[in-house]
């Protein structure tokens, strides 16, 4: 059991503000209107990444629209049963086919119905997760904020680094988590990879920047061990989504080995996330969401939570179902790539987090995806002439993108930031030269 404690004095409890904090807290703000205002007018000049321009357009205008419909009152969905159920990883592991066929049976049975289910014995080791949890506490709690603003993510052109409260707002609420996102890199290849890894990653627009310039780390010096221990779960966690690529292969009726071409360079986008500690039900507002309503965009999301509850599903009856805890165990979500490939027969459902308890929460999600440069199409095995195919095929890249700009504050998404990319990727040419 985790016991993770929250060092941080929440602003409801401070005393009573002096005239002369009151005053650098309105030069502050004023700071990040003048900032704000800035990155609103360079978004609406600077054109967005240009990759594949036709499936690029169909992706940003989509994400929006779909998010939407996901978010519309359920239809009159009768009440029936929704659990999300504890399936044991441990069998897949073995040498037996039918062994991992019947975990595979049970990945189906969970994907056609919840979209949600905990994995148990799923391989990584109890230090290595909560080597990484104890990493997001000092993430939060102990880089100093000055340091914290200088990985903000309006600097990232791939929506990467740090992400204050209220950034993001995915269903139009504001948001009260705080987040560090990274991606794949060169220095965090897993040993794994070894006999899978092409070495033609490229990120969400198409280009490479995986010498490391895509992401904003903090330094060693101001947190030691950080990167080594995020690198230890981030490493285990992408070959455990791989593992289960093979198993959804599996249970799609397809073989183990039908998605190992699309993960020869598979993207793979996690975050530390801190929920401060809520209000009960009864005062609760909506702006003490943690995390708004919404659906993962990659094949499945690995979440890791940390003991303080706070994760909700919304069932097919618009019931909230909260996720329960399994010590040791891992939450994985179907997200829309597998909806997508499988014409909705795979459930990406949406989810939420409102802490509810007055502990931290904190959570660490990897969002796998396939190489960000393979396209997404309906399976044909998913298609008949009285189902045709629900989606046009998306770029991966491209659809996690513009479904991530459309989430941060305003729409204004991350055009406006790809002139700091472009300049931190020269001046490390310029070191190398
Ligand atoms: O923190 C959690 O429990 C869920 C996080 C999540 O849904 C997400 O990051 O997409
Ligand atoms: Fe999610």
């Amino acid at each position: 059991m985790v016991v993770l404690i929250n060092t941080r004095q929440s602003p409801r409890f401070s005393d009573k503000k002096r005239p002369r904090e009151e005053e650098e807290e309105e030069e502050e703000e004023e700071e990040e209107k003048e900032e704000e205002e800035r990155q609103l007018a360079m978004a609406a000049s600077v054109a967005p990444p240009q990759f594949d321009q036709i499936t690029s357009d169909a992706a940003r205008a989509g994400a929006k629209a779909y998010l939407q419909s996901r978010l519309a009152p359920p239809s009159s969905t009768p009440a029936q049963p929704f659990t999300i159920p504890t399936i044991d990883l441990g069998p897949s592991f073995s040498g037996s086919a039918a062994a991992r066929a019947e975990v595979a049976r049970q990945i189906h049975e969970a994907c056609t119905t919840s979209g949600f289910f905990t994995i148990t014995n799923h391989g990584i080791p109890a230090d290595v997760t909560r080597g990484v949890l104890r990493q997001a506490q000092r993430f939060f709690h102990e880089l100093p904020p000055a340091r914290k603003q200088a990985l903000h993510m309006r600097h990232s052109a791939l929506h990467r680094g740090y992400e204050p409260a209220a950034y993001t707002s995915i269903d139009g609420s504001a948001e009260t988590k705080e987040g560090f996102n990274w991606g794949y890199e060169e220095r965090l290849r897993p040993a794994s990879f070894a006999d899978t890894y092409d070495g033609g990653y490229v990120e969400l627009d198409g280009q490479r920047y995986d010498d490391g310039t895509g992401n904003l780390w903090p330094s060693e010096e101001d947190l030691p061990g950080f990167f080594d221990a995020v690198k230890e779960y981030y490493g285990e966690a992408m070959g455990l989504a791989r593992h289960l690529m093979g198993l959804f292969g599996l249970a799609l009726g397809l073989g183990e080995g039908w998605f190992d071409k699309s993960m020869t360079h598979p993207g793979g986008i996690a975050r530390l996330l801190y929920y401060p500690p809520g209000k009960p039900e009864q005062e609760q507002s909506k702006q003490d969401i943690g995390l708004g309503a919404h659906s993962d965009y990659e094949c499945f999301t690995i979440l890791l939570p940390s003991g303080t509850p706070g994760l909700e599903v919304l069932s097919p009856a618009g019931q909230w179902t909260p996720v329960e805890r399994v010590d040791g165990g891992l939450i994985v979500n179907i997200a829309d790539f597998l909806m997508r490939w499988t014409n909705d027969l795979y459930k990406s459902t949406v989810h939420r987090v409102v802490n509810r308890t007055g502990e931290a929460r904190y959570s660490v999600p990897l969002f796998f995806s396939i190489n960000y440069d393979e396209v997404v199409e309906t399976l044909p095995s998913c298609v008949t002439p009285s189902n045709p195919a629900k989606y046009p095929p998306i770029r991966a890249g491209e659809y996690v993108l513009e479904r991530l700009n459309t989430s941060t504050a305003g729409g204004k998404g991350s055009y406006g930031n790809t002139d700091w990319l472009d300049e931190k990727k020269s001046s490390k040419n310029r070191e190398t030269v």
